[in-house]
């Protein structure tokens, strides 16, 4: 595998930067785990174990491995127009001076008047991750790996070791290999939840190696601040600290309303995370395409629970015309409503089987949605929304296998005639809830 070295590149200029920062920042970038990647009906369905890899001080150590007469040197990359530069990141010789990611170049200069400030060189790091996937293939395949963010990788490695000391010795070798493609040092941490790798990630950063087994939990995180979690910034924080929650442990054992009721659906997250039952997996490219979805917002508020079912019913209609359009069937549904005071709520579910069935899709739906408050005159429904993951081909006779005991519909033909003479042409009796 070729080595990136920085000759590769053409010059930097300042024009050219902020077009190629531009671009890096463009990376699809999966975010903070989202409440619908949480699957909040498996619990420790199966135990997985995640690697997550994070680059030390990324920029920073790229630019001091190109140019030997920065290493051991206070360095910062970000922009260097002006007075008005910040930093992007710093290197741990000027981390020591209290510089850090966001600090404006005017300070940093101040708390260390030897700083060398670099620009940021977008491509370069772009191709040393690039890189770095092809090396990661070599240990697992594609969709057991998720590029998280510009430095930053999870791997799934449930399936190729057999216990943490395994784990441990896998991510060693990952570790190794990362330094023998790019030169370069990274922090790994292992885990049985994504949350939980990425915490241990910064434990022992920088060139960090740290394992959190469930029976690690009380000793090692329960007993963090709540900002040591992922997704809790310093907003977050305060907001908890009013409610005497301090520690992750502290927010491990609040109740969970008490969390619903101050943060919504995010402080049943937030909780989940805590208890290190994050059971969000990898998300690829792949797999973050492979869903449709609906949303209808209504322009009157509905509370009669026939509407509301109607709206349901049509959504889930819509979606499995929408599957049976592209032949595919989904595994996966996530439903939301959002009431008319803004507030909503969500679920998700495995679906009882792939299927682009109008029936199974709508009960599915309704399945999720009575464990939500029921619309009323006072909280009545505003926006509803489905989308439909894991998509597969369909192999039709599946359909029909699977639902034996149910009156197969020719749901094709259907659609065809409906294409022909209008929606209202035929419509199928759902009858659930
Ligand atoms: N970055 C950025 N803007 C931010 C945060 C980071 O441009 N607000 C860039 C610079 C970093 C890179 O992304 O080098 C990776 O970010 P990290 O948060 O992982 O920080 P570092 O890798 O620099 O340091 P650490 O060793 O703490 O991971
Ligand atoms: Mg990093
Ligand atoms: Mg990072």
């Amino acid at each position: 595998m070729e080595r990136i070295s920085s000759s590769f590149f053409v010059p930097r200029n300042e024009q050219g930067y902020d077009s190629m920062y531009k671009r890096i920042r463009l990376m699809p970038l999966y975010s903070f785990p989202h409440y619908k990647d949480l699957k909040p009906h498996i619990h420790n369905a199966e135990q997985k174990i995640f690697i997550h890899i994070d680059f030390d001080a990324f920029y920073a150590q790229v630019e001091q491995r190109d140019n030997p007469n920065l290493r051991g040197k206070p360095v910062s990359v970000g922009s260097t127009t002006g007075n008005k530069g910040i930093v992007m990141t710093a290197s741990y010789e000027a981390r020591a001076f209290g510089i850090e990611t966001g600090t404006s170049l005017w300070e940093a200069k101040k708390l260390c008047p030897h700083l060398i400030s670099l620009p940021c060189y977008g491509p370069k790091y772009e191709m040393i991750m690039i890189n770095l996937m092809k090396g990661l293939r070599s240990f697992v395949p594609d969709e057991f790996i998720e590029q998280y963010s510009v430095d930053e990788y999870f791997v799934d490695i449930t399936d190729f070791v057999r216990n943490f000391k395994e784990a441990k010795e896998f991510a060693q070798k990952i570790k190794d290999k990362i330094y023998e493609l790019e030169d370069l040092t990274c922090s790994v941490g292992v885990s049985y939840n994504k949350s939980y790798a990425k915490m241990a990630t910064k434990f022992e950063k920088p060139n960090g190696l740290t394992v959190i087994t469930p029976l690690d939990r009380e000793e090692k995180v329960y007993k963090l601040g709540v900002k040591k979690l992922w997704g809790i910034g310093p907003r977050i924080k305060r907001r908890l600290s009013l409610m005497n929650i301090f520690t992750i442990g502290d927010l491990a054992n609040t109740d969970e309303l008490i969390l619903k009721k101050e943060f919504g659906i995010n402080g049943i997250v937030f909780r989940k995370m805590a208890r290190g039952e994050d059971s969000s997996g990898i998300f690829t490219r792949e797999t973050h395409e492979k869903s449709l979805n609906h949303h209808h917002t209504l322009t009157n508020n509905i509370f009669d629970p026939s509407e509301v079912k109607n709206e349901i019913r049509k959504i889930s209609e819509y979606l499995c015309r929408k599957m049976r359009d592209k032949k595919l069937v989904g595994g996966y549904l996530y439903f939301v409503i959002r009431y008319g005071n803004l507030r909503y709520a969500s679920g998700d579910m495995h679906l009882p089987a792939y299927t682009n069935d109008d029936r199974v899709l709508y009960e599915s739906a309704l399945n999720i949605f009575r464990k939500f408050p029921q619309p009323n005159e006072h909280l009545p429904a505003r926006m509803f929304g489905m989308t439909v993951f894991d998509l597969q081909k369909d192999t039709h006779s599946m359909n029909l296998e699977l639902f034996g005991n149910r009156t197969p519909i020719p749901f094709y033909h259907l659609d065809k005639l409906k294409q022909k003479y209008g929606e209202g042409i035929v419509r199928i009796g759902l009858n659930a809830g």
